[in-house]
């Protein structure tokens, strides 16, 4: 009974998605966490730990945890990995030097057997600013092509104002959806 009213309940979309976003500090994680939970951009202080809030879109409901990125921090997103159905990776598309640390990050992320399920969408943040890397450019420098053990997308965004916020979660509702 109790697996008829899950699968019954789950046809309504109600069933709770886990995401975690992860990126060095200074990405852009927690802006975009509370573009996409209130339509504005929040002033934001450096993430000791984490946030987690709940994000109900197209009735799909998301429990997105944010994670602080600097380095004495990054050692402990392992603990957060369990269950989560998607990695979001967050890139500052200004900070060309540190993309290189991003990518090892990233592949490391990957590797964990909790997640070895789950798929990724990277989000190129911060193109509102002139100069910044394209989405194309990220993705080389990331070598998401060699990636092929997950399924994974690359969205270029501006947090600011929401731009390509959307798009994401349309790719990762598509994934929802195959699954
Ligand atoms: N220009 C610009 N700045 C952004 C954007 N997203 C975030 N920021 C700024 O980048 C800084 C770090 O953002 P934050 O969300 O705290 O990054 P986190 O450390 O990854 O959580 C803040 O000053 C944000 O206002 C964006 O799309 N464009
Ligand atoms: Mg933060």
């Amino acid at each position: 009974m109790g697996l008829l009213i899950s699968k019954i309940w789950s046809l309504f979309g109600n069933e709770e998605h886990k995401l975690v976003l992860v990126g060095l500090d200074n990405a852009g994680k927690t802006t975009i966490l509370y573009q996409l939970l209130l339509g504005e951009a929040v002033h934001t202080r450096p993430t000791i730990g984490s946030n987690v809030e709940e994000v109900v879109w197209k009735n799909l409901r998301f429990v997105m945890w944010d994670l602080g990125g600097q380095q004495s921090l990054r050692s402990a997103w392992n603990t957060y990995y369990t269950n989560s159905e998607f990695v979001i990776m967050v890139i500052d598309s200004t900070d060309r030097q540190r993309l290189g640390i991003s990518r090892e990050e990233l592949h490391r992320i990957l590797v964990h057997e909790e997640l070895s399920k789950a798929c990724l969408l990277v989000f190129a943040n911060k193109q509102d600013v002139k100069g910044s890397m394209t989405a194309a450019e990220i993705s080389e420098q990331l070598d998401l092509t060699s990636i092929k053990q997950h399924p994974w997308h690359i969205q270029a965004c501006c947090a600011l104002t929401g731009e390509g916020l959307h798009l994401g979660l349309e790719w990762i509702a598509s994934r929802i959806k195959k699954k």
